[in-house]
């Protein structure tokens, strides 16, 4: 038998959830009481509002390293706090999109909610990144009422309820049930890919898909950056769909991502965009037709062609305006959607449908409350996130079939393989073209970064357009959500400023441009945007007032 104790402890600082959940290098949390603290405060917020004991919960996330440590703490405190079963994920593996499947859906959705352990794209290892979030039950991460409130309860905790249980053992399936002070406690180690699996089998045609990747013509290379996407990867493309398993790279999940920044786009997914033969001198050469990759906890994707990258903002339009190709669509969109630095294209395909189209501020938790209120099917991020109303986080593996449905659908009677630039291009035909592109200042000081805000703000006047720092109005339950980045918007183009939330030191300023052509579609970036990001680069001050030299990642 069990007990429950109850353990003294004092706030720790810098536990403040951002963008998504807390995000510190490993070295921070292997203080004392870090993991404790935490998830007690999550707790505590979740007893203000819902009956946490005799509950069940999900606890698991990307693999990487110090989460095995962390899931067994979570387990104890779980189990001081009355919880009644923890769903794990074998070897503490499930990517956060199968996280909110399984919130959503297992049992009928019986889950109350969960914590993620993943802090995304950002490196592993003892002395990377480590990150840890809690999604309420509609499968989504905390919407900022309750981050803010999880926030106050860690900068006044006093203790935490501890039971002491012994660790479980997460490698295999299995169940273990602990009498805690006379009540049972269960832990089920789950299938990590089961649940996810069979939601993706409802969405889309996989009949379609597999006729797709059979075709001789049609190669596919899809790089997991050695992130928690491999096995839900090789599960669907390689055992469902017959893809090569030499086709699905880095599939294996490691704790440290190999050394690599498990981030899908043009600089850190540097194999896979050299694989395709982007920047290549070669024109035509032997590349496989269809390139993706997925970030360390599988929610982002980046999806290529043969030599051609498809910006995440031309992604979502695309999917948005071609969603018959998927079965789950088969009802029509009831709205889309796109946070705010995300370039126009899916607002142009929204008005075509007659669809309303929601403009929101970075950050997935704000689509939540539009897909819950039934008004949103489809919606993406500029930040390599797409996904649907199908769960309430956005979900990698899901775009890339999303796409692989769409380039299927496009050659039911073609004569040809129709292509991924093939069906961007007509896309632009028919919408026109965003040029887009972000310039990120990584990890600069945080006095330096606020200080560039702020004299942007006084220049406001200055500027011959309209100027603002973004506010939303959540249209469903009113809330308001203000100083999500100053916009700067002519016209033509919009050139907008934002401090990064996912960041794990520093400060990261992010400088989106845009640029809408009817007509010039084949400009190169640098020739429709060089002209804008000359006059920002001036305007702002930037790299004098962050004393850099330049961005240090340019997408
Ligand atoms: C998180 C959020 C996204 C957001 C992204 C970038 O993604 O879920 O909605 O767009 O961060 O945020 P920021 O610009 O503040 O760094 P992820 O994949 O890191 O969980």
């Amino acid at each position: 038998m069990s007990t429950i104790q109850a353990v003294h402890t004092t706030p720790i600082q810098g536990q403040k959830p951002g963008t998504s959940g807390v995000r510190k290098k490993v070295t921070e949390v292997l203080q004392p009481h870090y993991i404790e603290n935490f998830t007690q405060s999550c707790f505590n917020t979740v007893k203000e509002r819902e009956v946490l004991e005799g509950s069940t919960i999900v606890v698991s996330g990307d693999g990487r390293y110090y989460n095995k440590t962390a899931i067994q703490t979570i387990l104890k405190v779980a189990a001081g706090n009355r919880v009644g079963r923890v769903w794990v994920g074998q070897n503490g593996i499930l990517s956060t999109p199968a996280v909110s499947v399984i919130i959503r859906e297992r049992e009928g959705g019986i889950a109350l909610g969960g914590l993620i352990l993943t802090a995304s794209h950002n490196p592993g290892g003892p002395n990377a990144d480590f990150g840890i979030k809690y999604n309420i039950g509609n499968g989504g991460p905390a919407p900022e009422d309750w981050t803010n409130r999880i926030y106050e309860h860690t900068i006044s905790i006093s203790e935490y309820s501890i039971a002491d249980i012994p660790d479980v053992d997460i490698s295999s399936l299995g169940r273990t049930e602990f009498q805690v002070d006379g009540r049972p406690f269960v832990v089920e180690v789950i299938d990590s890919t089961e649940d996810y699996v069979a939601k993706m089998q409802s969405i889309f045609n996989f009949d379609d898909l597999r006729a797709l990747v059979s075709r001789p013509d049609f190669k596919i290379h899809y790089d997991c950056l050695s992130g928690v996407s491999g096995p839900y990867a090789r599960h669907i493309f390689h055992r469902i769909l017959g893809v090569p398993l030499e086709q699905i790279k880095n599939s294996e999940p490691l704790e440290d991502f190999g050394g690599g920044h498990p981030d899908p786009n043009l600089v850190y997914a540097h194999d896979l965009v050299h694989a395709m033969g982007i920047g290549a001198e070669v024109q035509h050469g032997d590349y496989p037709d269809f390139g993706a990759a997925n970030d360390g906890d599988a929610d982002r994707n980046m999806i290529l062609g043969k030599q051609f990258f498809v910006t995440p903002s031309d992604s979502v339009a695309v999917l948005a305006a071609n969603s018959a190709a998927i079965p789950y669509f088969a009802g029509g969109l009831k709205g889309v959607a796109r946070s705010m630095p995300t370039s126009t294209a899916i607002d142009f395909v929204g008005q075509k449908l007659g669809i309303q189209v929601y403009e929101v501020p970075t950050g997935w938790k704000f689509f939540g409350n539009l897909m819950d209120a039934g008004r949103l099917s489809i919606c993406g991020e500029e930040s390599f996130g797409t996904g649907s109303d199908h769960i309430r986080e956005k979900d990698g593996v899901w775009a890339v079939l999303a796409w692989l449905s769409v380039i299927a659908y496009k050659n039911k009677n073609s004569d040809h393989l129709v292509g991924v630039e093939e069906i961007v291009r007509s896309h632009w035909q028919e919408y026109g073209r965003n040029y887009y592109m972000r310039y990120d200042y990584e990890n600069v000081d945080s006095n330096a970064a606020n200080q560039l805000m702020e004299t942007l703000k006084n220049k406001f006047s200055e500027f011959q357009g309209q100027a603002d720092s973004y506010e939303y109005t959540d249209p469903v339950d009113h809330s308001v959500t203000k100083n999500q980045g100053l916009r700067f918007i002519t016209p033509e183009w919009r050139v907008i400023y934002r401090l990064s939330g996912t960041g794990s030191s520093g400060a990261t300023v992010r400088v989106y441009y845009e640029k809408y052509e009817k007509v010039n579609l084949d400009l190169s970036t640098d020739q429709a945007l060089g002209s804008i990001i000359d006059w920002s680069l001036k305007f702002s001050d930037i790299n004098a007032i962050l004393s850099v030299t330049g961005p240090t990642v340019i997408t």
